[in-house]
């Protein structure tokens, strides 16, 4: 509950922020939020990662503050001796990486600020919903709780990247007009435009990274009827084309926007099997599918990691079970002015075309 975060950060001076490992907008965004606005409250902040940010999100104000863990003394002081550690976006020990263990045994008070389904059960104060369109929503109920008239151009800037990029830009099924007036409120007091950032995040794309894209939309497939797409991005593609693993981010998004699917895969190949990214349209869930492998998620945004001998056993594996998780619509008005043994016919013709697509 937000009113037990309160006290906890009034009646305290040193405070440690953690984000999970290959930080995405809502990592980073939640943490420098969090991290500038403790600072204005003249608090002692120490926002220190496993990993450093992608090259999307280096330009983020505030980001300067945001260390790379590497074992200095002064890090490992701060880790410590703060009195609230806060732990954001993730709810999972290995997810911080190599400082996982280090800020589980911390005496500090853990707080979880988090959007994700089942925590563990180490935080002293978990601030969970998973309804939360974003980790960033919930830092600004935080900020507003306290005092929404710190929030200046950075830390405006830090809630909306949170909020824009863990929404796809707004558009997730849990975008209410209630986070609407949010974004309205950060927006107004933080004085900032939406479109700069937006540039910065998506419009810097490299060249071979638009390569990899080309070859990725080339090897797009479709199954039932057109409902279910997935492609896959190996090593192979990355290495011809020049580009980096990190340019496939946000590929999955171009498989979901084809006419007709309801659900995209994305499958990145790695040495032991594949990254899967799920995605779907707003009524239609992928979470239990990726739960399925041992993934989680959102409902319309999820991952797994799935082990296998070869790259193509796990497409395989994922894909044949599609209809289990997926309503698969049947195909439109084949039945119309045809007997019903015609209608039958056709259908099973349809099914059989579609599944070797
Ligand atoms: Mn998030």
């Amino acid at each position: 509950m937000v009113n037990e975060i309160l006290p906890l950060i009034r009646e305290h001076d040193r405070f440690f922020i953690i984000t999970h490992i290959r930080p995405d907008g809502d990592a980073l965004g939640s943490q420098i939020a969090l991290g500038l606005f403790l600072e204005k409250m003249g608090k002692q902040v120490a926002m220190i990662n496993s990993d450093s940010p992608p090259y999307n999100l280096d330009w983020l104000p505030g980001s300067e503050k945001v260390e790379v863990y590497d074992g200095a003394l002064s890090q490992r002081e701060a880790i410590l001796e703060a009195d609230v550690a806060f732990v954001l976006d993730t709810n999972d020990e290995d997810r911080l990486g190599h400082l996982g263990s280090t800020v589980r045994k911390t005496d500090a008070v853990k707080v979880l600020i988090d959007h994700h389904m089942e925590p563990e059960k180490w935080f002293d104060v978990p601030f969970v919903r998973n309804t939360a369109a974003a980790t960033g929503s919930l830092v600004y109920e935080i900020i507003d709780a306290l005092d929404p008239s710190l929030i200046d151009a950075d830390i405006a800037t830090a809630l909306y990247t949170a909020i824009m990029t863990d929404t796809g830009s707004f558009r997730y099924s849990h975008v209410t007009p209630d986070l609407h007036r949010m974004i309205a409120d950060i927006l107004e007091r933080g004085e900032i435009e939406p479109a700069p950032i937006h540039e910065n995040i998506f419009d810097r794309k490299s060249m071979p990274g638009l390569r990899l894209l080309g070859r990725m939309l080339n090897r797009i497939r479709t199954r039932h009827n057109g409902q279910v797409a997935y492609s896959v991005v190996t090593q192979r593609m990355v290495d011809d084309t020049g580009a980096s693993w990190d340019d496939k981010d946000g590929f999955v998004n171009y498989i979901l926007s084809i006419d007709g699917v309801k659900a995209a895969l994305l499958f990145s190949e790695v040495s032991d099997g594949a990254k899967i990214s799920f995605r779907s349209e707003a009524d239609t869930r992928v979470d239990e599918w990726a739960r399925a492998f041992d993934g989680g998620g959102h409902r319309n945004a999820s991952g797994a990691y799935v082990k296998r001998p070869s790259f193509e056993d796990v497409i395989e594996d994922v894909m044949d079970v599609a209809d289990r998780y997926i309503d698969i619509d049947p195909p439109h008005n084949l039945g119309d002015g045809l007997s019903a043994e015609d209608a039958s016919y056709l259908e099973t013709m349809m099914k059989a075309r579609s599944g070797d697509k």
